[in-house]
């Protein structure tokens, strides 16, 4: 799972392969990494306050059936999900009763772990070392593709030195394209387009094209999110994923679906049509600031069987996140120590 940018995306480089589980650990006291952490903690408050007193309630009162019955309702309140809450509580319940967790603090370190736990499926990470890497965006209008392909873009051409051409896919409205162009400006990368109305796919072509002929590491393509009708959006995306299987082997390499978290159960929904449409490798989870719901990262694994990558935390640059169950469930647990 990734912790951070570096560990995020699987290079072939030397210190990359060696971002692993170990090395984790020791970067705990880096002071970069402590203020993510608090940016984390800080955007996730909406859903911290909602479980805080529950939990504190839980974790400071005489353990009966009644105070387990509370830290129940409160992750499922949370969107933790009904299977994951009742595996979760009933190991904890298990646990203190066999005197395992003595401790208050014990208990809670222990509902983070059991918590991340289950909040991993397949490979967190994202693979770049073919050249070129071709991601492509999808979701529904409004989730947050154009924002999360800027902010990669971003990170990878400016912060980690791997070229990047974008490809303004969405030809639907002209705004989509020029919100993308201002995020090319931003990360300094190439982007393709096409004029409005035009055929997403010859989009899609040109850029994987493009990133082949000028040897860029990554080309990521944004999609549309609404069309006319439902089922044309997603003969169109089928559409846009064949014609980049054509023009490289092995392409899209990754398929990342943008799910806004304050949707909840809608966006599980959404989620599904989208994996049936066009095979979806990762999840990016926008919006987690903007609920009291931000359980429903933990609990995308096991109802969609899909790992969730990256999350967004907030607008600004640095609110797009690699996914890490075990910081996040962190930061939605424990209280700041301060
Ligand atoms: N608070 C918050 N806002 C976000 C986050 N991610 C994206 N947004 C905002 O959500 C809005 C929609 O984002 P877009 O990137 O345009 O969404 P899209 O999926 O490309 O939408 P369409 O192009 O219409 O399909 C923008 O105002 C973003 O700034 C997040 O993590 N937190
Ligand atoms: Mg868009």
């Amino acid at each position: 799972m990734a912790r951070d940018w570096s560990d995020l995306f699987i290079t072939g480089d030397a210190d990359g392969a060696a971002a692993g589980d170990g090395a984790a650990g020791e970067r705990e006291g880096d002071g970069r990494r402590g203020g993510f952490f608090r940016r984390l903690r800080e955007n996730l408050s909406k859903t911290r306050q909602a479980l805080s007193s529950e939990i504190q309630a839980t974790l400071f009162q005489t353990l009966d059936e009644h105070t387990w019955e509370r830290l129940e309702e409160a992750l499922i309140m949370a969107d933790v999900g009904a299977a994951t809450t009742a595996q979760v509580v009933e190991t904890l319940e298990h646990e203190a009763s066999e005197g395992g967790l003595s401790s208050g603090e014990a208990l809670s370190e222990r509902l983070v772990e059991l918590l991340a736990e289950t909040a991993s499926a397949g490979e967190g990470r994202i693979d770049i070392r073919p050249k070129p890497t071709v991601i492509l965006a999808v979701g529904v209008n409004g989730t947050g593709k154009t924002t999360t392909i800027g902010k990669l873009a971003w990170h990878l051409q400016r912060e980690l030195g791997h070229s990047v051409v974008l490809g303004a896919a969405d030809t639907f409205r002209a705004a989509a394209t020029e919100q993308l162009e201002g995020w090319a400006r931003r990360a300094q990368c190439e982007i393709v387009t096409g004029p409005e109305g035009s055929d997403p796919g010859a989009v899609a072509f040109d850029a994987v094209a493009q990133a082949r002929s000028r040897g860029v590491d990554v080309a990521i393509v944004d999609t549309a999110g609404r069309l006319h009708t439902q089922e044309h959006l997603m003969s169109e995306l089928t559409k846009v994923r064949r014609v980049i299987e054509r023009q490289l082997d092995g392409a899209p390499h990754e398929t990342l679906l943008t799910i806004d978290a304050t949707t909840g159960q809608n966006g599980l929904l959404q989620a599904k049509m989208f994996a049936e449409a066009v095979q979806v490798s990762g999840v990016v989870l926008t919006k987690l600031d903007g609920t009291a719901r931000g359980g429903i990262a933990l609990a995308i694994a096991r109802e969609l069987g899909l790992p969730v990558k990256l999350i967004g935390i907030g607008e600004q640059l640095e609110d797009l996140r690699p996914f890490d169950a075990q910081e996040f469930a962190r930061a939605l647990i424990l209280q700041p120590q301060e």
